[in-house]
Order: C-alpha cells, then sequence, then structure tokens
C-alpha cells in the first residue's frame, strides 16, 4: 500500500476490518514489525481521537512517532506551484514535504476542507500535494473529502453491533452552529457501501452529499421517514455541498431524541465525535446504552493499527 485516502487504496474493505479486529484481540501480536521505523503526524486542525489513537496504534506496532501541529508550531506552509512568496506564507509544500520523508518512513496528514473552495477541495489539493511531493507513503487523517481511519472504525463498530446479517443504516444530518465539513459522512457512506447493509441518507433540501458518494443510495428528505425501522443510526452535521460550506440554522427539530430513536428498530446510535450535546444528539440518547460512540473511538486504535500494519507489510 503507497497511500491510504479512499477505498481505492486498499484490496478489500472486509479484510481490512478483518485485520481491525486481529489488533483488537491482540493489540500487541506484532510489536516487533515496526522496530526502528518513524511515523510523522502533521495536523494543519485541532484532533483528539485521531492524534491520540494514530499514536497509540504506532506504538502497539513498536514504531517511533513525531507529532507536530503544523499551524500553530510550524512555518505557514504555501501549496500554490509557482508562488512569489511574498506574502504571509514562509515555506513551500514542496520542501517541508521533502525534509518530513528524511526523518519518517509513513506520514499522516490531517487538513480539514476549506469549505470556500469547492474544486480546490474536491481535488484534495493538499493532500494530493504532499502525495506529490513526499518520498514516502501518505496517509490521510481527515482530508477535504473524506475521513478513512474513522470510517474503519465505523464499519469494524457496525460490524461487531449488528443483530441481523444485513442491517439498515441511516446516515442523518444533524443541526449544528457552524459550518463543518462533508468529509465523515462523504467517506461514511464510501466505505459502508462496500459492506451488506441497507444504506439510507436523510438530509434537509439543499444539504445532499456529492453525487460521488451518494450515487446509488436513496436520499429521503423526511427523517422520521428514513429511521423508521433502522438498526444503526449516524448522525453528523455536514454544510452544503451544494451552496458550498452554506450552513443553516432552519432545521433545529434534526436533532437526534428518543422520541426519534423510538421510531427504530432499537438502533444503536453513533457519532464520530467531538460531539455538541443537546444540538446533535440529546443527552438522554448519547447516555443511553444504545450509545456506540466510545466503542467507535476505542476501535480508532484498532483502525489505525490495521492500515499501519499495511504500510508496514508493504515496505
Ligand atoms: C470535524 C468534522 O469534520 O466535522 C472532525 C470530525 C472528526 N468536526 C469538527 O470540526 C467539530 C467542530 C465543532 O465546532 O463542533
Amino acid at each position: 500500500m503507497k497511500q491510504f485516502i479512499s477505498t481505492q487504496d486498499i484490496d478489500s474493505v472486509p479484510k481490512l476490518v478483518q485485520i481491525a479486529k486481529y489488533f483488537k484481540a491482540s493489540p500487541h501480536g506484532k510489536e516487533h514489525l515496526g522496530k526502528n521505523k518513524t511515523l510523522g503526524l502533521l495536523f494543519f486542525n485541532s484532533s483528539l481521537r485521531t492524534r491520540l489513537s494514530t499514536q497509540k496504534a504506532a506504538q502497539n506496532l513498536g514504531m517511533n512517532v513525531l507529532v507536530m501541529n503544523v499551524d500553530e508550531e510550524g512555518w505557514k506552509i504555501e501549496f500554490d506551484e509557482g508562488a512569489v512568496m511574498n506574502q504571509g506564507e514562509q515555506e513551500h509544500l514542496q520542501e517541508a514535504a521533502a525534509v518530513l520523508s528524511q526523518y519518517c518512513d509513513f506520514i499522516g496528514v490531517r487538513s480539514f476542507a476549506s469549505l470556500t473552495d469547492r474544486e480546490a477541495d474536491y481535488e484534495e489539493k493538499i493532500l494530493r500535494g504532499f502525495i506529490r511531493y513526499a518520498k514516502k507513503p501518505v496517509f490521510s487523517m481527515e482530508s477535504a473529502t473524506r475521513h478513512p481511519l474513522q470510517s474503519l472504525a465505523d464499519v469494524l463498530t457496525v460490524e461487531e453491533n449488528k443483530t441481523v446479517e444485513k442491517p439498515k443504516v441511516v446516515l442523518s444530518w444533524a443541526p449544528h452552529p457552524l459550518p463543518l465539513p462533508q468529509a465523515v459522512a462523504n467517506s461514511f457512506l464510501e466505505w459502508m457501501k462496500q459492506t451488506d447493509c441497507e444504506l439510507v441518507v436523510t438530509n434537509p433540501e439543499g444539504f445532499d452529499l456529492s453525487e460521488e458518494f451518494t450515487e446509488g443510495l436513496e436520499i429521503v428528505h423526511d427523517q422520521c421517514e428514513a429511521l423508521k425501522n433502522a438498526d444503526f443510526v449516524y448522525a453528523k452535521n455536514w454544510s452544503s455541498f451544494e451552496n458550498y460550506g452554506a450552513t443553516t440554522d432552519a432545521f433545529s427539530d434534526w436533532t437526534i431524541d428518543s422520541r426519534k430513536m423510538a421510531l427504530t428498530n432499537r438502533a444503536r446510535f453513533m457519532h464520530c465525535l467531538p460531539v455538541r450535546r443537546n444540538v446533535v444528539v440529546t443527552d438522554e440518547v448519547l447516555n443511553s446504552e444504545h450509545s456506540l460512540v466510545i466503542e467507535q473511538a476505542n476501535n480508532r486504535t484498532f483502525a489505525a493499527q490495521a492500515v499501519l500494519y499495511k504500510f508496514l507489510q508493504d515496505g
């Protein structure tokens, strides 16, 4: 595996889930594989789970880890080719990526969508820039359009908690005070599509995700209708793809509460975290035994470990 940014980079979602399951059962089962290997993690945005679970996964494999919050601690990076650097940016991606490749064997990058330039975001300008100039394998720790380590953990969580062969999985838009990226939602659909489930997306009009991700899926604009008989409810806010980056406070009644959960087939509740309590989901649902959010976060370690293992195996 030379890069990990989407499902296209792996042979099979179910096989990678099996590897993650192996590491959940035996976290130290391959603890010498990463000896003398260095993992570099670059964050252009905040993180709690991604940073700590990826570090922990690397440690379980015996790797060394270097972490940098580039946005706060590093030079301001220029991403444009041929830029005349007489403004705020002090270092070009070309040198930054090449230098990092001297210190690290594998490079993780977190860089959220700008939510201002749809074309640049959906071309994955920043992540692809790193892939182009880094001389080592690069993986996404949430890029502009996807969050594959989260999605692998999500697929593992559904797999572990399903009680029927083909569960009904509903991805529901939820309210939020700020515009958020579409990455978690896009990626969840991309990964879940490769498993045996009935996948439904529900969101208000004007908030349909890119067709690249919803193709072949049912989009329901009536949330209560969509939730009927769901086995899993995955809540997430995203800003508009259509009216790129726009948000709204018009749909405050889309919060997931006990009344909505009562429409489901005793569904389990999922969210990638961090979650705004009593905006996205009520305390009652989040505190209930139906919530899987902490287990999802736990599974982040084993998802990252499966991906790092594939990198180490392939050299
Ligand atoms: C990020 C997102 O893509 O939605 C990361 C999720 C893993 N979430 C946020 O930025 C939440 C920030 C907020 O204001 O609640």
